[in-house]
């Protein structure tokens, strides 16, 4: 009898160890895939999701069809010429994108260091946030799919698609029933404004609509590739203060060809507050570690960033008074340095743009928004250093760019920095053209009456310095400064000589050479090229000719003096 309790006791001791282990197990498997992050869905459509996603991952590779890889779609025929029809007023080719598939497959193209990372596994989740404004549906519906097929689930709150009152009807009922059949487990959802607000206050209402710990906006016509959001995701969970780019692949708008970048770029500006590519600085290069760690970059292009939801709404979002497009992606990475955050491009996140030749929606009023919201952030960013958005933008004087009290009091309230402290910092390789140099402003041949003039020729190119009568009003294409090492510049690039007789000057990347050094004779009031001796010439050419170099003589061609001397 007792020994019969003690073995009965025994059983159900081991019974008892047996379920517990059991227990911890199942436990700790469920915490492995992520089980507890689950908080708006049911277990059950968790579940379904989850294979969803292994299986997409598992067959991405098997896909065939037109674009299927990234690859390439070239059309023939009738459809080619329907494309071509289409082409201008939806600035990329909607007919190629259609044929494509909404899941179509992706090369994977990140460093292959990228591959062997391994994160955390609990990472914060994160609300992507796609606006769209009269977008197509194949670009609209393939980022959606992209962002689904590829974050793994546990990382995804959702994925919102934000409407900023877009009118054509395939985004009305249409839309809301292929979300509902496609995603039952809402983790795609349609959120409207009520009025057309612009990508800027269309941002903050996805924002204001988000949950996740982590906001994520992309553009409506983009790709998420292969591993994109456990990077972004990761790097916010150790500093929720970084504002996080991905690397924008190129997808081609003719083709839809998904192409990687190639090099990796950070963010500048120029001066007219436009928005460049340049290359990562060498101290940057020698700050990181690694190839694939992030790269800090002084600005950022605007349209796909990450940032931890709660940082995002302290430092202030986006500036509500700013219409329609342009302008805020300046706004804000100037915002987030200054006032003590950092914004990174993180090199193994990889997601794919559509580049459009233009924009395929209105401007209400046909109002210059870009240029309005530049002098919004001019005006509460860039302390004096406003000045030299002006100079390029001197029509915009006296435009009403309505009350930015509030922007003002966040600043302060915030406690920023300085723009001179964002320049010295932050981006100390930006050219200012009117400070430590020897002179700057109109290079002008006083015979004449005509100034050395870019004469608006695309300043992301090489081409040849010309002429223009002098603008005493100030143009922005004659302002050139030259510097202490005696380089004759522009904000990016150089003039350069080769020193033949009656050669033209073009403009070229900066190098610090001997042929682009020019010594200025104040008291001669010639610019001589130091490599060759020879001087600075009109050739006696007249207004919108090209400027060239001519063995030195007496002649009055070749007198030049500079608006602006600050060395004594
Ligand atoms: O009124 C509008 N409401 C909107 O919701 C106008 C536009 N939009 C949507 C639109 O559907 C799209 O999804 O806003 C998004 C951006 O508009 P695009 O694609 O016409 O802009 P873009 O790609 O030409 O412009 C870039 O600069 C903009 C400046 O305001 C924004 O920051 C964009 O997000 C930005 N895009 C990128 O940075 C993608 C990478 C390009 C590069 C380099
Ligand atoms: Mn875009």
């Amino acid at each position: 009898m007792v020994m019969g309790l003690a073995r009965s006791f025994r059983r159900r001791r081991s019974t008892l160890l047996f379920s517990l282990v059991l227990l911890l197990l199942l436990l700790g498997g469920a915490y492995y895939f992520g089980f507890f992050n689950v908080t708006t869905s049911s277990l059950a459509q968790y579940s379904v999701r989850y294979l969803r996603y292994q299986h997409y991952k598992q067959t991405e590779a098997y896909r065939e069809g037109p674009g299927e890889k990234g690859e390439p779609v070239y059309l023939e025929g009738e459809e080619k010429k329907l494309a071509d029809s289409l082409i201008e007023k939806e600035a990329f080719n909607r007919i190629a994108s259609d044929k494509i598939s909404l899941e179509r497959s992706l090369k994977d193209v990140r460093d292959p260091r990228c591959k062997s990372i391994v994160y955390p596994s609990d990472l914060p989740k994160a609300s992507v946030v796609i606006i769209f404004h009269n977008e197509a549906w194949s670009p609209l519906l393939r980022t959606a799919h992209s962002v689904v097929n590829r974050s793994p689930p546990q990382y995804l709150q959702e994925v919102i698609l934000l409407d900023d009152f877009s009118d054509k009807d395939f985004l009305k009922e249409k839309l809301e029933q292929y979300i509902a059949a496609t995603w039952p487990d809402g983790i795609v959802r349609l959120v409207r404004t009520q009025e057309r607000s612009g990508l800027i206050r269309a941002k903050v209402a996805g924002a204001k609509a988000a949950v996740g710990d982590v906001l994520v906006f992309l553009d409506s016509h983009c790709e998420v590739n292969t591993g994109w959001i456990e990077p972004i995701l990761s790097r916010i969970k150790e500093d929720p203060t970084a504002v996080l780019c991905p690397e924008i692949d190129l997808i081609d708008k003719d083709t839809l060809q998904y192409a990687g970048t190639g090099s990796y770029s950070v963010g500048g500006f120029w001066w007219s507050l436009h928005f460049s590519w340049r290359p990562v600085p060498k101290r940057e290069s020698l700050r990181r570690k690694s190839e694939i760690d992030p790269i800090r970059s002084p600005t950022m292009a605007g349209g796909l960033l990450a940032a931890d939801r709660n940082f995002f709404f302290e430092i202030g979002a986006y500036d509500p008074g700013m219409d329609v497009w342009g302008g805020e992606n300046l706004e804000i990475s100037f915002r987030v340095w200054m006032c003590g955050g950092k914004l990174e491009f993180i090199p193994c996140s990889r997601v794919g743009h559509i580049f459009r030749s233009s924009h395929p929606y209105t401007f209400p009023g046909n109002k210059d928004t870009h240029g309005i919201n530049s002098m919004r952030l001019a005006e509460v960013w860039m302390d004096d250093y406003k000045r030299l958005f002006y100079t390029h933008r001197k029509d915009l004087l006296g435009t009403d760019y309505g009350d930015i009290s509030e922007r003002k009091e966040l600043r302060k309230k915030l406690n920023c920095h300085t723009f001179k402290w964002y320049l010295d910092n932050v981006y100390p390789e930006k050219f200012i053209p009117d400070e430590n140099v020897k002179a700057w402003g109109m290079v002008r041949n006083p015979d004449s009456g005509i100034c050395l003039d870019t004469l608006q020729r695309d300043e992301k190119t090489v081409f040849d310095v010309g002429m223009f009568s002098c603008q005493n009003g100030g143009s922005a294409s004659q302002v050139f400064s030259l510097t202490l090492t005696n380089e004759l510049r522009r904000e990016e690039a150089c003039l350069d000589s080769s020193g033949q007789d009656g050669s033209r000057v073009s403009l070229r990347p900066c190098t610090g050479q001997q042929n682009q050094k020019w010594i200025h004779d104040k008291s001669k009031n010639t610019i001589v090229h130091q490599a060759s001796g020879k001087c600075l010439d009109t050739g006696g050419q007249k207004s919108g000719d090209n400027v060239v170099v001519n063995t030195c003589s007496e002649n009055g061609n070749q007198k030049w003096t500079m608006q602006h001397y600050l060395d004594k």
